[in-house]
């Protein structure tokens, strides 16, 4: 079973990750900010990646550390998890359409964080949620994962359509990343001996 649990603590945010990447998506997010919880279930379902999230962060300041340290502890969490990278598929790429969004994800778990933003919001806010919070999450994941991430908006009209598609293209992209390649199995996907 590949699975990692890490726990991140700083004067700001104390945050508890447990994942498996060989899971059915069954996830447990509670991290006090609604609109994260609701992104983060997607991530899992639709990885099959199983996730269990607890966050207590300064929240009467306001989301950004939570959502950011969150990102942090799931990328190594999910370093952790991969262990020596053998067998896995190692890139993962897709379209994701919701209502009036498409999103596309590309990634490479490259060991090389790398992250292209291309999405813009209509509005500032779902909810209480701040929207550049989305890129913030990512940013921490790829740094953290040593992911090469690309995401592009392709069209999108609704702010929590856009946040959702994104979270779910990224997440069905990494389902395939993470998947063992049975063509490819003990043996490491590059010609450099090591990832
Ligand atoms: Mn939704």
């Amino acid at each position: 079973m590949r699975s990692a649990t890490i726990t991140r603590e700083t004067a700001e945010t104390r945050i508890e990750v447990t994942l498996n990447l060989d899971g059915t998506g069954v996830y447990d997010n509670q991290t006090g900010v609604g609109f994260f919880d609701h992104m983060l279930d997607q991530l899992s379902r639709h990885s099959l990646i199983d996730l269990t999230v607890r966050a207590k962060g300064d929240l009467h300041i306001d989301d950004h550390h939570t959502v950011e340290d969150t990102g942090i502890a799931i990328g190594q969490a999910l370093v952790r998890a991969l262990g020596d990278k053998k067998g896995i598929r190692r890139y993962g790429s897709f379209h994701l359409a919701m209502d009036d969004a498409l999103i596309r994800a590309a990634l490479d778990l490259s060991a090389r964080p790398f992250l292209i933003w291309n999405v813009d919001f209509p509005t500032a806010k779902i909810g209480t949620f701040d929207t550049e919070l989305v890129r913030e999450f990512f940013q921490a994941l790829s740094t953290h994962g040593g992911i090469t991430l690309h995401v592009d908006r392709l069209h999108g009209l609704n702010s929590h359509h856009i946040a959702e598609a994104a979270f779910k293209a990224v997440a069905r992209a990494l389902r395939e990343a993470v998947e063992p390649d049975p063509r490819m199995a003990g043996v490491l996907p590059s010609t450099k001996g090591a990832l």
